[in-house]
């Protein structure tokens, strides 16, 4: 295969695919150097684990420690409906909690999915990498280590659910899932430290109405998340199928590892998606990355897509490159 042709169908060939992006503004410029640590992530609720993460930073503590005390006020949340207890139930009427975390400087990685009735999943996720030998545990062997670790938990009343009922409306259900306006809003948080390393986290309640027992992107190393420390990162959120069948974050990571901004990797991974995905889909992907020079950017298919950054010197939420569909 001649390099051209192979650029023709990788990260090059993908930016000359014809799909409209609204709304650029291009990538953002590095921060100042007294501007780090940077913290970026999804959505516009998640400025508070970006204020919560930074302090934690500012005091001295890692980046870890960050990462999970960020999207501790997140899943604490009891006004978010789409993550921690107080998110989407599956068709069954339980909510089942899918996250993860990683650390650039050991590529290290855990995660828990399907997980019920743990009030931090991002906490079992990180007891995960650091406990275990694994990294991802779901539904009742991820909640038993959880309880062993000694996680808060609360009562769950899934062994109470009606059998009939739960079959009447798992008839109902389509096999494949659907998404509203309302059913979504994934945690992903990403941080650059002040030393030059990353690490990042994500926690949701994933898709409201699946089907009990369905894991989505969020807690899959490489679709809801990645962070390579030689690069940068990047964390998705959205239809989650759509996501985890392209390895979505890991492609972003690797497309800015071939050179691309953030922002530009973010669209590169949307456009390749809709090569392959039906004509005019409801696609609903959005994703956000950071590279280790600082430079951050966003992309998704939903119009309302936006994501908060924090440094020392400010907080914001920022509105996202929309990437339309597919002309022809
Ligand atoms: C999932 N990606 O479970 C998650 C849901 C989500 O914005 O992020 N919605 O598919």
């Amino acid at each position: 295969m001649t390099r051209r042709k192979f650029l023709q169908g990788t990260a090059v060939g993908a930016l000359g695919a014809a799909t409209a992006v609204t709304g650029s503004r291009g990538a953002e410029p590095p921060p100042a150097k007294g501007e780090m640590p940077l913290i970026v992530s999804t959505w516009p609720f998640a400025k508070a684990s970006n204020d919560a993460a930074l302090k934690v930073l500012l005091r001295g503590d890692s980046l870890l420690d960050a990462v999970e005390q960020g999207i501790w006020v997140t899943e604490s949340d009891t006004t978010n409906k789409s993550v921690g207890l107080s998110g989407n139930p599956n068709a069954a009427g339980v909510v089942q909690l899918d996250a993860c975390i990683m650390d650039g400087p050991t590529h290290k990685a855990g995660s828990v999915g399907a997980i019920e009735g743990i009030r931090h999943p991002i906490s079992a996720a990180r007891r995960v990498m650091e406990k275990t030998k694994h990294v991802l545990l779901v539904g009742e062997g991820a909640r038993m280590f959880a309880l062993e670790e000694g996680l808060e938990s609360v009562e769950i009343n899934s062994r109470e659910i009606d059998d009939k009922w739960l079959k009447e409306r798992l008839a109902q259900k389509s096999k494949s899932p659907e998404r509203k306006a309302d059913n979504h809003d994934t945690i992903a948080l990403l941080i650059l430290g002040k030393d030059g390393n990353l690490a990042g986290g994500c926690s949701t309640s994933g898709l409201g109405g699946k089907l009990p027992g369905r894991v989505g992107d969020s807690p899959i190393i490489g679709s809801g998340l990645y962070v390579d420390n030689e690069v940068g990162a990047a964390g998705s959120t959205g239809l989650g199928e759509n996501v985890m069948r392209y390895c979505a974050t890991f492609m972003i990571v690797e497309f800015m590892r071939q050179g691309m901004s953030p922002r530009e990797a973010c669209v590169a991974i949307i456009r390749r998606i809709m090569r392959t995905e039906p004509k005019g889909a409801d696609l609903s992907i959005n994703f956000i990355a950071l590279d280790k020079y600082g430079r951050y950017g966003a992309a998704g298919t939903d119009k309302n897509f936006e994501y908060a950054v924090a440094t020392p010197g400010s907080s914001r939420v920022l509105p996202a490159d929309m990437v339309g569909k597919p002309e022809k």
